[in-house]
């Protein structure tokens, strides 16, 4: 006989995502693990984010006082062994090239092997793509669990197709607004770039937490008017002004269109919160910011269509215990966006 299901108790030995037993047919959310850090230019280790936040993620208590019992539509981890071995043929080849800074005319080959690690990048936007339509064809939400900001493109462009007029809400100390960076075309400097060319039907993009963005990157931002920025500094001097950032944030979402896409890169938390991830950088969004952004979100009666997390690291600290505090807040973040997108719906 099995024990019946208490949300309360130890998350079983093996269980899945949250300490869940369940199978895919019985989740409302799929979260699909993406370990692919090819580009990541300061410091790798966020392809090792997907297992660590797994394994934190079942001291997790499931009920939850903002957003409630979001365990109950069902949460579900897939792996895809393809990402791993993309990710090893792609490092390896985008190495020298990233320790070069992208100024590759000595390196042999050097053409040669970026045009691979771009066919890499685009295997696995498709294959992100691929996932994201099945789900969206099943009304399900899916989730990109990265990996470094690169990988969760081909699920923004299938939630563009399925919801024409999309709007995203990108959190993320940097503005990821460059056309390419080192070479390389899907880069995790890049990905809203990409998203805001070749997605279709892009209405809206509010970045929150940007604070390290390049010359072309600001003129970008001032010069498409689809892009809002609420930057850092602006955040924190409206918070030592003792401005209401709430209100701040309403007014920012209500700019947005129907259906949101939530793209959140780690870092544009404080790095107090996330010291291994790939691109850190002082400042940044504290945890009660970042719940009060989800739950006006959530209050706002946008629809979350699909979200990502990437830019996790466990560190060079970090053990497959899942007792790496990068991992620890990682998976408590993905369960808030969980519970963030669940109530949207
Ligand atoms: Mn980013």
């Amino acid at each position: 006989m099995t024990t019946p299901f208490d949300p309360d108790d130890a998350a079983p030995p093996g269980s899945g995502l949250f300490g869940l037993s369940i199978t895919p047919d019985q989740a409302a959310i799929h979260v699909l693990a993406v370990p692919f850090d090819a580009t990541t230019s300061y410091r790798p280790g966020t392809s090792q984010g997907p297992d660590a936040v797994l394994a934190a993620s079942h001291q997790i208590d499931l009920f939850d006082r903002v957003f409630g019992k979001p365990y109950r539509s069902g949460i579900v981890l897939t792996k895809d062994p393809r990402f791993e071995s993309w990710n090893t043929e792609a490092r390896a080849l985008a190495e020298p090239i990233i320790e070069l800074g992208g100024h590759i005319e000595d390196l042999p080959d050097a053409q040669d092997k970026l045009d691979r690690v771009n066919e890499l990048g685009q295997q696995v936007r498709q294959a992100v793509s691929a996932f994201a339509e099945d789900c969206l064809a099943q009304d399900r939400i899916p989730v990109i669990l990265g990996g470094d900001h690169s990988v969760p493109q081909g699920s923004i462009e299938a939630c563009a197709k399925a919801y024409p007029g999309l709007g995203i809400l990108h959190i993320d100390a940097h503005a990821d607004l460059r056309e390419a960076f080192e070479g390389f075309q899907f880069s995790h400097a890049s990905i809203l770039h990409n998203v805001l060319e070749q997605a279709p039907n892009i209405a809206h993009l509010l970045q929150i937490g940007v604070r390290d963005l390049g010359a072309k990157e600001a003129e970008r931002i001032e010069s498409d008017a689809r892009i809002h920025s609420i930057f850092d500094d602006d955040w924190a001097e409206a918070r030592q002004a003792g401005t209401a950032l709430r209100s701040m944030v309403r007014d920012a979402i209500a700019k947005l269109p129907e259906h949101v896409y939530l793209t959140v890169d780690v870092d544009g938390l404080d790095p107090s919160l996330c010291p291994s991830t790939g691109t850190p950088v002082p400042g940044g969004l504290l945890w009660p910011d970042i719940m009060m952004i989800l739950v006006e979100l959530a209050r706002s009666g946008r629809k979350v269509a699909g979200f990502d997390l990437c830019e996790v690291s466990p560190g060079p600290d970090g053990d497959p215990d899942g007792t790496s505090w990068d991992a620890v807040v990682g998976a408590r973040l993905l369960y808030k966006l969980c519970g963030c997108a669940l109530s949207s719906r």
